[in-house]
């Protein structure tokens, strides 16, 4: 049986901690509707984000592939229904590099449609009390670059999606702590618990496999 891929980002913009890395390291190695799980990180680096992707296609081979990614400020848990073929950074990547107006992939679309039924996983997540909301865009940095480039290499043969996460009370805090949350203080920067973002990705796997794979 082939495994489901998921893919967590290391920590990034002065954080020290990422709830996507957080989250696929608590699945990596655990069984969802049948199915092997494989945890793999990938890196805040659009020089070596690319080849990352290629390789661990190459190594995994899986029947299915769920990246996650943390999108700070946001309350819920985001799919994302299209990556875009922009790179245009609001902060430096891990490797000290900005990009503006950059193609994601030199000569492919504008845009690529997520292959994961996203609107059956919106469902389920609401079915079962997790605050979830289907997204346009996963931003114009990494995140966006890796389902792109995901749906490229993969040309529509296995389902593929990305899914946004919030920032956990631990996260909030740190950057609270770090200056660095730009909110006042009536609006504190919203958070979930990183056992409510498992349980969502576990139901993002599990809708896939039983609605996607045969
Ligand atoms: N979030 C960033 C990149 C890595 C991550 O976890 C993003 O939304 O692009």
């Amino acid at each position: 049986m082939k495994p489901i891929l998921v893919t967590g980002f290391e920590p990034y913009g002065g954080m020290t901690s990422n709830p996507a890395f957080q989250a696929m390291q608590t699945l990596d190695g655990s069984n969802i509707g049948g199915r092997p799980i494989v945890g793999r990180v990938l890196p805040v680096s659009m020089a070596k984000i690319h080849d990352a992707i290629g390789a661990v296609l190459r190594e995994i081979d899986p029947a299915a592939v769920i990246s996650l990614g943390l999108a700070p400020g946001e309350p819920v848990i985001r799919i994302e229904r299209v990556g875009l073929n922009l790179a245009d950074f609001s902060l430096t990547d891990n490797e000290g590099s900005w990009l503006q107006d950059k193609p994601v992939s030199g000569n492919g679309p504008a845009a690529r449609w997520a292959t994961v039924p996203v609107r059956g996983i919106y469902d389920a997540l609401l079915a079962d009390g997790i605050p979830a909301r289907l997204s346009v865009t996963a931003g114009t940095y990494l995140c966006n670059a890796c389902l792109y480039s995901f749906l490229e290499a993969l040309d529509g043969r296995i389902p593929m999606g990305f899914i946004h996460v919030p920032m956990t009370p631990e996260l909030v805090c740190e950057e609270i702590r770090a200056g660095r949350d730009k909110t006042d203080e009536r609006n504190p920067p919203p958070s979930m618990e990183l056992s409510r973002i498992i349980a969502a990705v576990r139901i993002v796997i599990n809708h896939t496999v039983f609605t996607a794979l045969v």
